[in-house]
């Protein structure tokens, strides 16, 4: 039985990387972090009653090297998943020395541990798009040169190198995959897609009158979680460890997943103003239900991102395979039905 450690596992794409390798047949261990109030709503079904014995939470910290070398030694996992970090672009603008502690030396830490012990492990590091930040081409792959605008991005930029590094230094097996945005109705609630289909959510319900975004003309590459863990894992099984991008190759405004969100909920929204100033409009009955705040503005920006992962398609066979208007709708959807169920929640 092959074994697993993942950062992370409390996350977006830890939980579903996690149920992935529990179908394959892994024992999956997960890093968790002491909070004052459970965080595992991602992770419950998993482990509740019993239902997979196989998965396992181990306590710890990418702040804390001693803490990652002793599980690394006493769990001699066959791969190690890096998908923890401090992963709020905007936020990172405000805890900028954290972020780059945790994002970019926590990932020294881990490959440190790895290099010292006796098994051969192999290490995935989750690299972002976002390190492509103000693109020197219109469409990025794995050859596109480097401009990170957040200490986010500065921060995976240097967890990239770094990975590259100790494979190429210390013969690891380390590969980076520069995902693009991809989301689910687990992702975060204060990234733009969560945040839109939760909050159209709560509006259709009564729970909420209007939508705050910042730049709606920012444009995204975004893919559905599931189809990406998928690609991690296949990066790990190739008989060489290398580099590779994940996208879709399209890419959309935040406005048209706005409107495109709202569409599902049969509104239609009509625009109105420029900047902050801009308003978004019910067609049928002229509520505001959207509108720009400077507060979601960030110091510097990444326009547009728009990936191709032609080499992860040929090396690896790994194709995007959820579409954008059905990225949508099962994120509408899946809200609807959870303000349905914990509505009382938001009241
Ligand atoms: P996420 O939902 O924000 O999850 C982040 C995970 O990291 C959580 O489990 C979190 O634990 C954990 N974490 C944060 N700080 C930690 C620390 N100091 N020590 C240990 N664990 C810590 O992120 P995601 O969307 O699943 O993304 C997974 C990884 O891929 C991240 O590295 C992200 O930067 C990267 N990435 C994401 C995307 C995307 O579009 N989703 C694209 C490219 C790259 P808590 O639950 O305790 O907070
Ligand atoms: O922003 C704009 C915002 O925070 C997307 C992370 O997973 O993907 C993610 O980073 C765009 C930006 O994701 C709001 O300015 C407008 O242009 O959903 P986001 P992100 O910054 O692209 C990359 C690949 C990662 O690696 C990261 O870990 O939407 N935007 N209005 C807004 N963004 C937010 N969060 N909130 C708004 O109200």
């Amino acid at each position: 039985m092959k074994k697993a450690f993942i950062t992370g596992v409390t996350g977006q794409d830890g939980s579903y990387l996690a149920e992935l390798l529990l179908t394959k047949g892994y024992e999956v261990w997960g890093l968790v972090r002491r909070t004052s109030v459970f965080n595992r709503e991602r992770i419950e079904h998993i482990y509740l009653n019993k239902k997979n014995e196989n998965f396992k939470m181990i306590y710890g910290d990418l702040s804390d090297s001693s803490n990652l070398s002793g599980i690394i030694y006493e769990l001699e996992p066959d791969e190690v998943y890096n998908l923890a970090a401090q992963s709020h672009v905007g936020i990172s603008f405000e805890i900028p020395e954290y972020t780059s502690d945790v994002v970019g030396t926590g990932t020294v830490r881990l490959l440190d541990a790895i290099k010292k012990s006796k098994k051969k492990i192999k290490f995935y590091q989750a690299s972002s798009s976002e390190i492509f930040g103000k693109v020197h081409e219109k469409i990025q792959s794995e050859s596109t040169p480097f401009y990170p605008r957040s200490p986010y991005a500065c921060s995976k930029a240097f967890a990239f190198y770094i990975t590259r590094n100790y494979r190429e230094a210390y013969n690891l097996f380390a590969a980076n995959g520069i995902l693009f945005n991809h989301e689910s109705p687990r992702r975060g609630e204060n990234f733009v897609t969560r945040k839109i289909t939760l909050s159209i959510a709560r509006i259709i319900k009564g729970l909420q009158n209007e939508l705050t975004l910042g730049n709606l003309d920012a444009k995204r590459d975004w893919g559905y979680a599931p189809d990406y863990v998928e690609g991690m894992w296949r990066m790990l099984q190739h008989n060489k460890p290398d580099d590779f991008v994940l996208a879709t190759g399209e890419t959309h405004t935040v406005r048209e997943f706005v409107e495109k969100s709202f569409n599902i909920a049969n509104i239609d929204i009509q625009w109105e103003g420029k900047g902050a100033n801009e308003i978004g409009i019910n067609k049928s009955n002229g509520d505001v239900l959207v509108k720009v705040s400077e507060k979601y503005f960030r110091p510097s920006e990444v326009d547009i991102l728009q990936g191709n992962s032609e080499k992860a398609k040929t090396v690896l066979g790994w194709e995007n395979k959820t579409t954008f208007d059905q990225l949508i709708e099962k994120m509408v959807n899946a809200d609807i039905d959870y303000v349905n169920k914990y509505n009382f929640i938001y009241k």
